[in-house]
């Protein structure tokens, strides 16, 4: 196996190895630490940076000088381990004032603190160093269909997001916002439950310049839909700011497993698109973000277990790097990919400069019925793939 190294650019939430194994139906089944223990932790194993909510390092509570003194405790841990804070994100979803939404809650005041602690949070992510400022508006939604006015609960995501978008340019800060999308839990349906919903509400706002995704592995897999053409997209779009990598096995609560102890052939693509890019286009857009890691070390586990899995979503990833590197290299995959037109995607469909109208008037003696034998060979391009993955 080979040992994660800075260079690889891993980094893990806080939340993620500090998750103590609270769930709706029972405590915890381990300590927690203090922040810096995990940091020093991740630091030994290869992590490059770490990421974190307000909450996860001072409490809901805490006056202003201890939260200088507890994050400026953990940035000197971080400095002295070398690792970078490259997130920093806000907690609008733990406290019970919280249950209807920060941004988009019914009750105005919960909206204007909610708004008030963002903002904070955007500062605290600038004394820190991150570049990005992630949003994930878990309890933004709803159970029921009658308690929300949809229009005006974009309305109040809109003026939410311009108002910290506008902050983070008006400070001078370097910052991008990342949205999380995400179907459900906590709330029965949550705003925002797709990479494609995130980035049409993107396209409505005044400072959608600095506003991208955060696409997690596992939120897109609970709608049942594809995480790498997620990535594709956003990438395409110019707005893959940063990703949450998790496995998830099927249509079920947010289970957030080590990377790719879910759907592995997934994972290999995802790493793959990642690490080698777009086939068709050499010189096309890449993520050369950090390979954050948002997932919990199964509740079953103690903290040897804990570390195991922060261990075993870095050697994951690199192994399907090296399978993935390997795959793009074999000769057989390139023919196959050939046979199969990938490449030839990236031709535009009307020759430069041809007019619609010398188009339609242009008989290309196309025909359907030979045209609809070819065979695209999809299915041996897919095995050649598995072969890497598992031969
Ligand atoms: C929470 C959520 C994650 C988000 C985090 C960022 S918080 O743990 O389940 O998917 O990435 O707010
Ligand atoms: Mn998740
Ligand atoms: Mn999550
Ligand atoms: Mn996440």
């Amino acid at each position: 196996l080979r040992q994660p190294t800075p260079e690889d650019k891993f980094s893990f939430g806080l939340w993620t190895v500090g998750w103590t194994g609270t769930d709706p139906f029972g405590g915890p089944s381990r300590p927690a630490l203090d922040p810096w223990e995990y940091s020093d932790k991740l630091a030994e194993l290869g992590a490059w940076g770490i990421t974190f909510h307000d909450n996860d390092v001072f409490p809901f509570d805490a006056d202003t000088a201890t939260k200088q003194r507890i994050s400026g405790r953990l940035k000197d841990a971080a400095d002295k381990a070398g690792l970078v804070i490259e997130m920093v994100t806000t907690n609008t979803f733990s406290h019970p004032v919280f249950k209807d939404g920060g941004l988009t809650s019914n009750d105005r005041s919960i909206r204007r603190f909610g708004l008030r602690k963002i903002l904070q949070a955007v500062d605290l992510a600038a004394d820190m160093g991150a570049s990005t400022f992630v949003m994930w508006g878990g309890r933004e939604g709803a159970e029921y269909d009658g308690s929300k006015d949809v229009y005006a609960a974009f309305e109040r995501y809109k003026e939410g997001l311009d108002t910290v978008a506008g902050y983070i340019k008006s400070q001078g800060y370097d910052l991008r916002i990342g949205l999380e999308p995400k179907p459900n839990e906590p709330r029965g349906d949550i705003f925002l439950p797709t990479v494609g919903h995130a980035l049409a509400l993107i396209a409505q706002l005044e400072h959608g310049d600095i506003v991208g995704l955060n696409p997690e592995t596992g939120h897109e897999q609970m709608a049942n839909l594809n995480y790498t053409h997620a990535l594709g997209q956003a990438l395409w779009s110019g707005k893959l700011f940063h990703i949450d990598l998790n496995g998830q096995r099927g249509l079920k609560y947010d289970q957030d497993l080590v990377f790719g102890h879910g759907d592995l052939i997934s994972a290999f693509f995802t790493v793959d698109l990642i690490e080698n890019g777009f086939p068709g286009y050499p010189d096309g857009p890449r993520y050369t973000g950090p390979r954050h890691f948002d997932y919990k070390p199964s509740r079953t586990e103690y903290l040897d277990g804990v570390w195991e899995s922060a261990r075993a979503c870095m050697s994951t990833y690199l192994m399907l790097a090296d399978k993935a590197k390997a795959f793009r290299a074999d000769s057989r995959v390139q023919e196959a990919m050939a046979y199969a037109g990938v490449y030839d995607l990236a031709t535009p469909t009307l020759d430069p400069g041809e007019s619609v109208e010398s188009f339609l008037a242009t008989d290309d003696g196309f025909d359907p019925e030979k045209a609809a034998q070819r065979d695209f060979g999809f299915v041996r391009l897919q095995n050649l793939a598995l072969e890497h993955l598992i031969g």
